[in-house]
């Protein structure tokens, strides 16, 4: 432009277009958790309604009316084009990378790189316009929003820079995380396309193409509604077949399998930060004989019973499983094996208590095994742990409770040992 030469397209702006590449290659590279095939299918379309929504408004607002003004498409106006679609690419880019979930350090900076290429956005859009209406000149104030739109880019690069790394991911597997909610972005894309066709086709004759444009605004509302009721509806059901799936039916507990899976989740934090963590076994003492002296209906009762017991002197961090038959587990977050044991003492307190089942009344007792997290390698080190103690205080004679400890290697003692106080 300074040398009143072909000012647009230029090289220069094959030079601005290759940003986008390179960006978009950028973000491709990102750390990503592995999807399956169909969810991937679904983040496609979604991310391809959305983003056919936002050319739209572009369209209507600044390119269409730049296209038929130009006389149709010709270079000029297909890398005018080009701009503010690389705009959407790289900013929907970037959002779908945060809904896919990325590495923790990194959301921060993508945060701001997506505030940066919203500017991008309106800055090729006012380009748009001014090259529309009049001429672009060098140094109009269209040039100030690239500017801040780059040095708010800049700031998403040092964010990240900074940022020290945490490897893990903002979003879990599917089978680890909640339900998510049905997302109402496509129908927002969807409605906001039928409003321009609206506003675009307000001065139509109704009859017949108005007609059929309301028709069409009609039939995909009414489907969007009943799409996103069916969507919450499995939402709702799947919940209720999850919580079927991971709860036991005698006591309310989390079954095993659910136990072992929040386990890992609990104990990998656990050690990632250097926090206590403690697990206690509890187990019904002589069960077999309430079930042969009262019936198994009985002994179900005394196990729920026992389990709403334990339940309710739990903090909301703890997680209590049915481990097996009569026997429970409770995992305590930032607890240690010394505090665990006045859980145990509270837990004891019903031990010789009697039963009233009917017109019978049987005592019965628990044993508690604790352990704590110091020196275990995985979570099955652990519950082999306060499984050993367990099998400890059933030794030494029932209802009470044993503490595994290990013993300081270097010590000539074997290296493993139990303490215990009845
Ligand atoms: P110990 O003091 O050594 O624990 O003796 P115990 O008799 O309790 O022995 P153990 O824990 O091995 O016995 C568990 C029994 O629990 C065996 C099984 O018949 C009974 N059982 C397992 N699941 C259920 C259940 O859901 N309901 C009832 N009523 N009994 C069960
Ligand atoms: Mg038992």
């Amino acid at each position: 432009m300074v040398l009143h030469q072909k000012a647009y397209p230029s090289w220069a702006d094959a030079a601005y277009l290759c940003f986008y590449f390179v960006t978009l290659a950028g973000l491709l590279t990102f750390p990503t958790r592995r999807r399956a095939r169909g969810e991937r299918f679904r983040l496609f379309l979604d991310m391809a309604t959305v983003f056919v929504g936002g050319a739209s408004v572009i369209w209507y607002v600044a390119l269409g009316p730049a296209v038929s003004a130009q006389g149709g498409f010709n270079l000029a106006n297909i890398v005018t084009f080009a701009y503010p679609v690389g705009d959407l690419v790289l900013f929907f880019g970037v959002v779908s990378l945060l809904a896919r979930g990325v590495r923790r350090s990194s959301v921060t900076a993508l945060k701001i790189f997506a505030v940066g290429m919203l500017m991008f956005v309106a800055a090729d859009m006012s380009y748009t316009y001014v090259t529309l209406h009049s001429t672009y000149l060098g140094g109009d104030p269209v040039d100030s929003l690239w500017i801040v739109a780059l040095m708010v880019m800049f700031l998403a690069a040092s964010a990240q820079w900074h940022s020290t790394l945490q490897p893990e991911l903002t979003k879990a597997a599917p089978q680890q995380q909640p339900m998510s909610r049905p997302s109402i972005t496509p129908y927002v894309a969807v409605a906001m396309s039928y409003f321009l066709l609206i506003q675009a086709g307000r001065h139509v004759v109704f009859d017949p193409l108005g007609g059929l444009i309301l028709g069409a605004v009609v039939i995909t509302s009414l489907v969007s509604v009943r799409q996103l009721t069916a969507l919450r509806d499995n939402r709702e059901l799947a919940i209720g077949y999850r919580a079927l799936a991971d709860i036991d039916g005698l006591t309310g507990l989390y079954n095993r399998r659910r136990f072992m899976d929040l386990a890992e989740e609990v104990f990998a934090h656990a050690h990632r930060l250097d926090l206590p963590l403690a697990a206690m076994m509890i187990d019904i003492d002589h069960f077999k004989q309430i079930n042969d002296q009262f019936g198994h209906m009985c002994g179900d009762q005394v196990i729920s019973g026992i389990a709403r017991f334990c339940q309710e002197r739990l903090r909301p961090d703890d997680i209590a499983g049915r481990y097996g038959g009569d026997e429970l587990i409770i995992l305590l977050p930032g607890t240690t094996s010394e505090a665990a044991v006045h859980l145990a003492e509270r837990l004891s307190e019903r031990n010789g208590e009697v039963t009233k089942l009917g017109a019978s009344a049987m005592p019965f007792t628990i044993s508690i095994g604790i352990a704590d997290v110091t020196g275990c390698r995985d979570t099955a080190a652990l519950l082999a742990r306060a499984d050993l103690a367990l099998y400890e205080a059933k030794r030494a004679g029932r209802a009470c409770w044993r503490v595994y400890e290990e013993i300081d290697p270097s010590a000539s003692a074997p290296v493993e040992a139990i303490v215990g106080v009845e």
